[in-house]
């Protein structure tokens, strides 16, 4: 039983953050609903829920992106409250909208403010009047060619094109001088257009090598509001984060506060409750410029979690059941040091390309300071029709030393055979001389890891390690498990038993 106001929650979304809610919600005593598409039937998060509901075929508009059919499954299955997760709907003003004029809780900001932090130049112009440092720019979307020559001239080269209508990097088009500027004007207008069917553009003054740093914040309904400190998310590839950790090597005390500070003159700006992350980006001289709200529980939250010891989801919650923050901002602490890596189901030899398939084997590390949110498990096939992430491994150490060495060696012990993923290449950016430094720009990757390769022995043991996880799962026969967190499995681990790899 619980005292919450909220008595059942639907979690619309799918795979390892599904998997974290609804643990998140069974420690609070809320059962849970979960949601699946036809090709997800044996995925984790269908058997650690409560309830599992079929949504629809596998193709994300008619699943995981109908408003209508998560609605209508909360209302038919006596949910009173939707938490959305990361992606799918998770920031869409008009799932939230649904959810308030069915009385169904939206586990997330409401409907007004997601809407206003998803409208770029809206926040602009709040931000501004709140004083809140934004990125020099023109402050409407850019007109003729004339309007860019005299904004650049304002701003001062280098500049940067962007495009209105959405991030990722996509547009974007550094210009060094005047001569330049027509061309990369056009051709970001081009792949605007093509990325978001909207061609407009604005254009900024160019942060060189900045560092990307975001706040993450808790806000009730009541206008309380507190920062839980920063996350460091520079080292992304094409624009896609694949490592987290704090505190971050950049920030002081003093930076640190300001940073805080302004994070909630943003939430305040923006009226807006519930978890959320400012996103800033850092230069080297310790400027920041705000760059955009993310109005929902996101993927690296864990990071924040281990090193503050405050759980996101049970505040969450909490929050949006009408409670006050329990916590004041001189009860947020940090304490050591934390790291994430997401896992993808991705070849890293193959330009990254996804690579889905079945699991055949899985063995996932543990040890102190080790926590690893897991969406997969032995035998379970990764689909081709959603975001390959498969896991995140998150440590953490009394400082960033040990939080690394963990993670290098946590990382050793996350096997995963029958699909290729990300763990190598991952290890090597950890154990990397310059990530070890805290030297861990937004051009990392693309600087030291361009041409990385697994090693030598990497596909033939991935080829070995598979054979004999095949010939041991011919042997065990794991239980059909209804719901894994009430019943112990036997899994290919339990019969494996010690077997040597002869080296080639
Ligand atoms: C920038 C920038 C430099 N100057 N804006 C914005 C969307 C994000 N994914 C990339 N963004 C950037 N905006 C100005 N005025 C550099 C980047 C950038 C970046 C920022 C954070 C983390 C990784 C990045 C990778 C490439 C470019």
């Amino acid at each position: 039983m619980n005292n919450f106001v909220i008595k059942k929650i639907l979690i619309a979304n799918r795979g390892e953050i599904a998997v974290r809610i609804i643990r998140g919600c069974r420690e609070l005593g809320i059962p849970t609903v979960a949601v699946y598409s036809e090709v997800d039937r044996e995925s984790l998060h269908v058997q650690v829920a409560d309830e599992a509901i079929c949504i629809g075929p596998p193709a994300p508009l008619q699943s995981y992106l109908n408003i209508e059919t998560i609605v209508n499954t909360a209302k038919a299955t006596g949910a009173d409250a939707i938490h959305p997760g990361y992606g799918f709907l998770a920031e869409n003003h008009l799932f939230a909208q649904r959810c308030e004029e069915e009385d169904i809780t939206f586990i997330g900001p409401d409907s007004k403010a997601l809407k206003l932090v998803g409208d770029k130049v809206a926040s602009r112009e709040t931000m501004i009047a709140a004083g809140v440092p934004i990125i020099p720019g023109m402050m409407h979307k850019g007109g003729g060619t004339d309007d860019f020559v005299e904004e650049a001239e304002k701003i001062g080269y280098p500049v940067l094109i962007k495009a209105s209508a959405g991030g990722g990097g996509k547009g974007m088009r550094v210009v060094g001088s005047e001569n330049e500027l027509q061309e990369a004007v056009e051709g970001g207008m081009r792949e605007a257009k093509s990325a978001f069917g909207d061609a407009s553009v604005y254009i900024e003054k160019y942060i060189e090598e900045p560092r990307h740093i975001e706040f993450q914040i808790l806000a009730d309904k009541h206008g309380q509001a507190v920062h839980l400190f920063e996350r460091e998310c520079s080292i992304q590839r094409r624009h896609q984060k694949i490592i987290e950790e704090t505190p971050s090597p950049a920030l002081d005390d003093n930076l640190r506060t300001k940073m805080g500070e302004t994070a909630l003159k943003v939430v305040r700006a923006s009226e807006y409750s519930n978890a959320g992350t400012v996103e800033f980006l850092l230069d080297r001289e310790g400027n920041f410029y705000f760059l955009e709200v993310n109005a929902r529980l996101q993927v690296e939250h864990p990071v924040t979690e281990l090193v503050t010891g405050i759980d996101l989801v049970h505040q969450q919650i909490r929050v949006a059941s009408g409670d006050t923050l329990s916590l004041r901002q001189e009860d947020v602490t940090q304490l050591g040091h934390a790291i994430e890596c997401r896992i993808y189901a991705e070849n890293p030899e193959n330009n990254f390309m996804p690579s889905p398939g079945k699991i055949l084997f899985l063995q996932e590390p543990s040890g102190p300071g080790v926590r690893h949110d897991c969406g997969i498990y032995s035998g379970w096939t990764v689909p081709v029709h959603y975001d390959p992430i498969l896991s995140k491994l998150i440590v953490w150490g009394e400082d960033r030393d040990v939080a690394c060495k963990r993670m290098i060696s946590a990382l050793s012990e996350l096997t995963i055979l029958g699909i290729r993923t990300t763990v190598g290449f991952l290890r090597d950016v950890i154990a990397h001389p310059e990530f070890a430094a805290g030297r861990t720009y937004t051009s990392f990757i693309e600087r030291h890891m361009a041409d990385w390769g697994e090693g030598q022995n990497g596909e033939s043991l991935n080829v070995a390690l598979a054979a004999a996880a095949i010939a041991s799962m011919k042997e065990a026969s794991p239980s059909k498990s209804t719901n894994r967190f009430r019943e112990a499995v036997v899994t290919p681990w339990h019969t494996v038993g010690k077997w040597e790899i002869a080296s080639s």
